[in-house]
């Protein structure tokens, strides 16, 4: 299946009139227009490969068939993605979940679809079929050093995966913790994961970058070993400037302040990149914007005051990623709508008048600070994501588009009504 130029064409002919209509309105009240509307066609966010399919829970998973059954299928359903928005011109691995065998023919195909690879992800997680030694008790944590050569054998290989497609990072998530008090020495478990990882950072090729993602619970239920931003700082700090700190939204403790911690990663220049998601409850994977839309603009408030503070390029000094999967819909609707929420969050946030907050800010003025943000928060920015689309080739509406074109439905006839996604 594929979209081609002429059904997205046709599409935006039916909802011009309404889309410049609208986009006029904006666009009359609003400065720089035309500024924003750039920056969002230029915006892009990576698919994760593991998110192309239903994810489930650990009580059960219903698959909507037609899922993707291997990697080459998986760039093809980003690639459906990528021409129905133009701005999901990424993918990011996991290995093993994605062992490309021909790497030419992989990059060809991505580049077909005029995707680029994303941060490749390593998995010490689970233990794989044949694999020499278990995970149960940690992995560059582990008592065993070679557990930990292990793990760290894996991490080298997964570079040389990524070496082979133009990938730039590796994201290591670690799921080392205890479940129990008194199951783990934390100093000790602290200096093997820094040690592997260290080996890890040896082994990374000059222009790449390494993002250690933390998260606060489970699998492990005591303790974690990059628990929080703070432990995933140490470590980035200790390895050196090639090391960074990755935040997964879903990953913290309730009520935790993202946005400030963003801001301050970023003010140290540690920040490497996003999963974004939305959750209730815990790393819930949730569609971005879903549950809490004003956090997420929050978040991008200082992604863009502190980027531009440090003049950042804010397409590409940052690694922008998705990290969701989940049981009820349509995965390719639900990245769908996630990428258009952060894109709605970024446009926001880039409204923001700066000079006015700052000003509130040095005045002690609450009110007007609150003014301010919830200003720009609550205009409609999303005749500017649709124009944005317009102007980069893609659908004004791409779920309507999806549906109209019966996209499911299609890949359905072409890959069976029971498939099973490798990965999660
Ligand atoms: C862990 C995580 C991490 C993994 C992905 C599958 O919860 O967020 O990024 O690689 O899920
Ligand atoms: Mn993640
Ligand atoms: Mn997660």
């Amino acid at each position: 299946m594929n979209i081609d130029k002429n059904q997205i064409a046709k599409h935006n002919q039916q909802l011009e009139t309404v889309q410049n209509r609208r986009f006029n309105q904006v666009a009359e009240e609003l400065p720089n227009v035309e500024s924003i509307v750039q920056r969002l066609v230029d915006f892009q966010v990576a698919i994760p490969s593991w998110a192309l399919g239903t994810g489930g829970t650990r009580f059960g998973r219903f698959s909507g068939g037609g899922e993707p059954r291997n990697l080459e299928e998986k760039i093809a359903d980003i690639g459906l993605l990528h021409a129905l928005n133009r701005s999901s011109g990424a993918i990011s691995l996991h290995i093993p979940w994605d062992i490309p065998e021909d790497y030419a023919a992989i990059r060809e195909l991505a580049n077909q679809h005029g995707l680029k690879f994303d941060a490749m992800n390593s998995n010490t997680f689970q233990d794989q079929p044949g694999q020499a030694l278990s995970y149960k008790f940690g992995s560059m944590q582990h008592v065993d050093k070679a557990v930990r050569k292990q793990a760290v054998e894996h991490n080298i290989d997964v570079i040389k995966h990524g070496i082979e497609l133009g990938s730039k990072s590796l994201t290591v998530w670690l799921s080392d913790g205890s479940c129990f008090p008194g199951q783990l020495n934390f100093r000790k478990a602290f200096g093997n994961t820094l040690e592997s990882l260290q080996e890890v950072y040896e082994a990374l090729p000059e222009d790449w970058k390494i993002f250690v993602e933390y998260k606060a619970y489970e699998p492990n239920f005591y303790s974690t070993t990059v628990g929080d931003w703070g432990q995933s700082l140490l470590y980035a700090s200790k390895l050196g400037n090639k090391a960074y700190t990755l935040v997964d939204l879903g990953h913290h403790l309730p009520n935790a302040n993202i946005e400030q911690i963003v801001s301050l990663l970023l003010m140290e220049g540690k920040l490497g990149g996003f999963h974004f998601n939305d959750s209730k409850y815990g790393d819930d994977d949730l569609t971005t914007g879903s549950i809490k839309p004003y956090q997420l603009f929050l978040i991008f408030s200082e992604l863009v005051e502190g980027m531009d503070n440090r003049g950042m390029d804010h397409t590409k000094d940052l690694g922008w990623m998705i990290d969701a999967s989940h049981n009820v819909k349509d995965p390719l609707e639900d990245l769908l709508q996630s990428v258009e929420a952060i894109l709605i969050a970024y446009a926001q946030a880039l409204l923001i008048d700066r000079e006015a907050l700052t000003e509130a800010q040095a005045d002690n003025d609450v009110v007007r600070a609150q003014e301010v943000l919830q200003q720009a928060f609550r205009t409609d920015v999303r005749p500017l994501v649709a124009e944005a689309r317009k102007r980069a080739g893609a659908a004004v509406n791409p779920i309507q588009l999806f549906r109209e074109l019966d996209v499911r439905g299609q890949l359905v006839k072409e890959r069976g009504a029971k498939t099973v996604a490798t990965g999660l």
